[in-house]
């Protein structure tokens, strides 16, 4: 009997549903930003579904919201899936949700089932995926996996100017309930369920992606210092512009960064000049480099030209740049056993997929270090994510889960 017999679309749905409702944009996305209020009421909507299901919570010291269903042999480290609660700006409905109300679904199936598993099964809701407040992305697994240390995510600063520490505290409260989990606890294997957030699979009308690896991802924060002056009264030549400075430095590295295979992708996301008086030349620019591609010397390459043009242009206008590389996330092949059983287990299920890459980062690149990592990708409708049109199916995100549990109980020794 397959556990993925018990996996109730209607409950997946109406989670993902409920959920939405937290941070709901007027045109039908979601604003869920790390460590806001709405992230908070989001984690403690999870946490009280899964106490009124007899599972237990606990959370690190980055906030990291763990759900855990017993195993016979509760010693033996967790089988663990998820993803998280917090989106873009202009963020979808199922990017990261999907993940945990997949993973939440999966535990659900197993209590109906009545079936026992040896090792613990665990769902995550890791902190600050999305990393669009508080720059870099994947700073909860970061922080988890010993890619960040606790002192410098916690001193990180929105562009208002609230620490990671600041707003963590006040949400933190929200699941004080929570068990303590400490950083780096042992798993035995972890598989995150996520939209693709691309076009492949609804392209090819397929339903899995059974992922193989995440690309590379540097992310940058260049900042150009100038010298305000009068937007009258300056000549040119005695200007130190330093948004002119930046908007150089962006067009020469856009060039640079263009490929025949269109395979590298970059992208100026947030872009801050100061003081920002249009009659007063701008003496400070903060702009971020987010930097993707499938090959780790080919992303290694354009990284160096990012890490000296900026100076060499704002020499050039009588200005100085700094350059800081936030991140820097290689290429991460995932567990060959782990993607085995995720494909045989959608053949199984005989639904129609494929092995893949991700184009998008995740927390699942973070774990290999620590345990056999996998991916199952379901499609999102015309492949658009951190749009608020992202949108899904029913059937897919149900059809995914179907595939989780079944990976999940294999994992976790099932009795019976
Ligand atoms: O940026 C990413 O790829 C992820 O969606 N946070
Ligand atoms: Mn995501
Ligand atoms: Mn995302």
């Amino acid at each position: 009997m397959r556990i993925s017999n018990f996996v109730k679309q209607d409950r997946l749905w109406g989670r993902l549903t409920d959920l939405a409702k937290i941070g709901a944009t007027a045109k039908g996305g979601v604003n869920r930003q790390a460590l806001t209020a709405e992230d908070g009421a989001a984690r403690r909507l999870l946490a009280d579904w899964a106490l009124s299901r007899g599972f237990s919570i606990f959370q690190d010291d980055i906030g990291n919201l763990f759900v855990r269903r017993n195993g016979s042999e509760d010693s033996l480290p967790p089988v663990t899936t998820g993803s998280h609660l917090d989106t873009q700006p202009t963020g979808g409905r199922f990017d990261g949700a999907y993940g945990v109300m997949a993973g939440l679904e999966a535990l659900e199936a197993l209590e109906d089932s009545g079936i026992r598993t040896r090792h613990p099964v665990e769902v995550v809701a890791w902190t600050n995926e999305e990393g669009a407040r508080f720059p870099p992305s994947c700073m909860g697994s970061g922080v988890y996996t010993g890619r960040y240390t606790l002192d410098w995510a916690l001193s990180v600063q929105d562009p208002a100017g609230t620490s990671v520490g600041e707003a963590l505290t006040a949400v933190m409260e929200q699941t004080k309930d929570a068990a303590p989990r400490g950083f780096g606890a042992p798993m035995a294997a972890y598989i995150e369920a996520h939209i693709e957030q691309g076009p492949i699979l609804v392209s090819a009308g397929e339903t899995i992606g059974v992922v193989t690896s995440v690309q590379s991802q540097n992310l940058f924060e260049v900042e150009v210092f100038g010298e305000e002056a009068h937007a009258g009264t300056t000549p040119r030549a005695n200007r130190s512009d330093a948004v002119l400075a930046a908007v150089e430095i962006v067009a020469e590295l856009e060039r640079a960064a263009q490929d025949e295979a269109d395979a590298m992708r970059f992208t100026v996301g947030r872009f801050i000049a100061k003081p920002g008086a249009p009659n007063t030349v701008p003496s400070h620019v903060v702009f971020t480099i987010d930097l993707r591609h499938p090959e780790n010397s080919e992303i290694e390459r354009m990284s160096n030209l990012i890490e000296c043009l900026p100076g060499e242009v704002s020499a050039r206008r009588r200005c100085r740049a700094k350059v800081t590389r936030l991140s820097d996330s290689p290429v991460t092949p995932f567990s060959d056993d782990i993607v085995g059983l995720i494909d045989s287990k959608r053949r199984d299920l005989e639904l129609p997929g494929r092995r893949m890459p991700s184009g998008a980062g995740h927390d699942a690149m973070y774990i290999p270090p620590l345990a056999p990592t996998g991916m199952i990708f379901v499609p999102c409708v015309d492949g658009i994510s951190h749009n608020e049109a992202e949108d899904a199916l029913p059937h897919d995100l149900a059809d995914g889960t179907r595939v989780l549990v079944d990976c999940l109980a294999e994992l976790a020794g099932r009795e019976g």
